[in-house]
């Protein structure tokens, strides 16, 4: 497998031919198993070779896998950063190789874009503000509500972004107070030690806004372990939609998810045909996702892929 796919040099490969190198963040929750088996069996499905490393939420275990990818000269590298900086040097290293770079997921800050080809993923600002107003409209006619956030990884794109969101959407009504706000690592074991130590020192607190289904089933587990009743004596908002998440909305013990979806791989293969064939994708393709509400989880239940 050549290092230039397509656009230049001797034109299309065959699919069978192309080698794609993918750097996952991990597989620290149901969202991230759940994109890893889409993407792997989207490759397998279009015949296309993916080579496959899972960082356990290090950059340095991305960063090693890149340049790995790079001196195998793969055709494409995609990977989903697990956080938004300290990757123009590596990436420019690929594009010196002359390898194209396709984001899914999660976003990078580097001000130069020519450093990858599309970005592929959610609007987790779109996300956070979906929750924001769940909470306005549920508290319409509450005096004040305290608030905790689960935050996510420390410096993710989703982390940041899911957080400005809720805060520019509550931030209209002082009434909403974010009495505290933690990093959960988006793991259930995550949510779970944060949301004791902060029953603890916030008692009274009405609502938790976890950045994700997983830390909001660990909140339920240490609400729980306190005597109270998630999803009543304290409502809590999540964000992903995955099974498990889903499920515990259906049961009443979460309030409202706001959908992020991992089925990612169809559109990556996509990206990267269009590569090969030497056409230039879309730089930014956002995924389709909506919310759901306790009822409309019973509802869909059934028919969750995920
Ligand atoms: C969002 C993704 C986040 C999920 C979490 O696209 O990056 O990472 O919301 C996952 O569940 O850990």
């Amino acid at each position: 497998a050549g290092g230039d796919a397509g656009g230049t040099g001797e034109g299309p490969k065959p699919l069978d031919e192309l080698v794609v190198g993918f750097s996952q963040v991990g597989a620290e929750s149901g969202w991230r198993t759940a994109n890893t088996t889409d993407i792997q069996g989207a490759f397998e499905d279009a015949g296309i070779e993916l080579k496959f490393s899972d960082a356990q939420q290090k950059q340095e275990n991305q960063i090693k896998a890149i340049r790995s990818y790079i001196q195998q000269q793969v055709d494409v590298i995609a990977f989903s950063p697990v956080v938004e900086s300290g990757w123009d040097a590596v990436l420019n290293e690929a594009k010196a190789a002359g390898i194209p770079v396709v984001l899914t997921d999660r976003a990078v800050d580097s001000a130069d874009d020519s450093l990858y080809v599309s970005f592929l993923g959610s609007d987790f600002v779109e996300e956070g503000k979906k929750a924001g107003e769940w909470v306005v409209e549920e508290y319409a006619d509450a005096d004040d509500v305290k608030i905790v956030q689960l935050e996510g990884t420390t410096g993710a794109a989703p982390a940041i972004d899911r957080a400005e969101g809720f805060a520019d959407v509550i931030g209209a009504d002082d009434k909403f107070e974010i009495v505290a706000s933690q990093t959960g690592d988006f793991t259930r074991a995550g949510g779970k030690q944060v949301t004791e130590a902060l029953l603890k020192s916030n008692p009274d607190i009405d609502l938790i806004y976890a950045h994700n289904d997983d830390m909001g089933l660990g909140a339920i587990e240490a609400i729980e372990a306190a005597g109270l009743t998630p999803g009543e004596d304290i409502k809590i908002v999540t964000v992903d939609a995955v099974k498990d998440g889903m499920q515990a909305l259906a049961d009443g013990k979460i309030n409202f998810i706001v959908e992020c979806s991992p089925l990612l791989g169809e559109q990556l293969v996509e990206i990267v045909t269009q590569i090969n064939d030497g056409e230039t994708p879309e730089k930014r393709i956002v995924t389709e996702e909506t919310t759901f509400t306790q009822e409309q989880a019973v509802e869909a239940l059934p028919d969750r892929q995920y």
